[in-house]
């Protein structure tokens, strides 16, 4: 057909040089650099070397504790911050002396392709684990479009900078996925086959980010799995997130440094684990499921509370018992013992569109990776008052 008569405005085909067809397709360019020399990938994973985005967070901390002790060198990527932003890592840092290079952190950011790319060329990692996100639902409400660059296409940026320094074939790729892709849950309890109905920005940005994840292990056979995460919790949880708010709150009543706890939607359900286990099954994602095809799995403990459950086990960790009357914003708990209302509702914390419940399955998990959750509820609980009230008494005021 003569390019006259093609209504398509752009070549679909490279131009004929010299009357020679160029056998290369437009979708079968080279790479865009020179390919980095790198052994074949039997040799390659002779070396244990993680990348790990979000390393500061909650998981990205206990990942590395985790990785470091299995010999692992690992590599974490930090935001320039004009606060302190490493809290979670600094025991790791000093005990530098004992494990000398084998911990690096390095500036970067899930905005910066150009610094993804650079990082992945000089770490050539064989894991690359993609923990960084704006993971707070509601915030997510106020910074859609942040959100949505950081947690979607930051996903796709980590991909892309592993497919250009060349390494599909040399670099397992784990993507922190999460429950909140059910959002109005279809199915209950969720596992790996449940439809998807996020219901706030970050739930649709993480979508993205899953779907992303499947497609680049499709399209260039990557090794890349999803964990869908049900909320995993800890004395190292950020402060804003309800358990920890939670376990603070009671740590500065009990220590009559706080009267009274604020809190949103007492009637959500969460199936919450320890984030400890659940770095085990993130790191058992990417290791070879017995020459299987990589495939995604939930991590889930299989039970659900609602949040004013956790509110009475955790005062009942320091002995207040509490009687709750009202309803809606006007409830309220009472200490039994002092007749002080100690938790009231502030609507400020409710979200224009709630995630009722989760309830996860993690029968995949268990029966393909014998993965199982440790930590039960209760524990849970009474270690994250334990270590609140322990930080209070000593007046340690931690930056999560
Ligand atoms: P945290 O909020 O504790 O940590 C998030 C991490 O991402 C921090 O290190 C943060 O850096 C970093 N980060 C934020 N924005 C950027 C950016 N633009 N570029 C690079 N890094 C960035 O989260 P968790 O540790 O609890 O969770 C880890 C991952 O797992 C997240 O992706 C979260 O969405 C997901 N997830 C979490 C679950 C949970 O229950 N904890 C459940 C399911 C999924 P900084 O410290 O500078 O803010
Ligand atoms: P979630 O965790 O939204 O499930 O996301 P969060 O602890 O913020 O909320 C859990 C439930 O508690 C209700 N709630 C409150 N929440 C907060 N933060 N503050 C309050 O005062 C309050 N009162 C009631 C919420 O409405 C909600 O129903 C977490 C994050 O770690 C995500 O990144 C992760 O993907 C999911 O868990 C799985």
């Amino acid at each position: 057909m003569s390019r006259s008569t093609s209504k398509t405005i752009y070549p679909e085909k490279p131009e004929e040089k010299d009357g020679q067809r160029n056998k290369e397709g437009l979708g079968d360019l080279p790479a865009p650099f020179a390919p980095l020399d790198l052994p074949p990938p039997d040799e390659y994973f002779q070396r244990k070397v993680a990348l790990i985005s979000g390393i500061t967070g909650q998981d990205g901390s206990y990942l590395t504790e985790f990785l470091l002790e299995k010999g692992y060198t690992v590599h974490g990527i930090i935001r320039r911050s004009s606060s302190f932003n490493t809290g979670r890592l600094h025991h790791l840092y000093e005990d530098q002396h004992e494990r000398p290079n084998k911990f690096h952190l390095h500036y970067g950011d899930l905005t910066d392709s150009t610094a993804l790319v650079f990082l992945m060329a000089r770490i050539l990692p064989t894991e690359v684990y993609n923990l960084g996100a704006q993971s707070h639902v509601k915030v997510s409400f106020s910074l859609a479009e942040y959100t949505a660059d950081v947690d979607a296409i930051g996903t796709l940026r980590l991909l892309d900078a592993i497919r250009t320094c060349g390494l599909t074939k040399h670099c397992r790729f784990y993507q922190a996925s999460t429950s909140e892709l059910y959002g109005l849950v279809q199915e209950v309890p969720q596992s790996e086959t449940t439809p998807f109905y996020p219901r706030s920005p970050y739930g649709v940005a993480k979508l993205y980010a899953y779907w992303i994840t499947v497609n680049y292990r499709e399209a260039y056979g990557m090794y890349a799995v999803n964990g869908i995460l049900f909320n995993h919790e800890s004395p190292r949880r950020g402060r804003t997130f309800v358990t920890r708010k939670i376990t603070r709150a009671v740590a500065e009543i009990y220590e009559n440094k706080q009267a009274c706890l604020w809190l949103g939607n007492l009637d959500a359900k969460r199936d919450w684990g320890h984030a400890r286990d659940y770095i085990e099954g993130m790191w058992l994602m990417l290791q070879g499921l017995d020459g299987s095809e990589p495939t995604d799995f939930v991590l889930a403990t299989g039970e659900t509370h609602p949040v004013r459950e956790f509110v009475e086990k955790a005062f009942g960790v320091v002995g207040i018992k509490l009687s709750w009357s009202g309803s809606g914003v006007d409830e309220e708990a009472k200490d039994i013992s002092t007749g002080k209302v100690v938790v009231k509702i502030d609507p400020q914390y409710f979200r224009p569109a709630e995630v009722e419940l989760l309830h996860g399955n993690p029968a995949k998990a268990e029966r393909m990776l014998g993965w199982k959750r440790k930590v039960n509820f209760d524990d849970l609980v009474k270690e994250m008052v334990e270590a609140d009230l322990t930080a209070v008494r000593n007046f340690v005021e931690d930056q999560n």
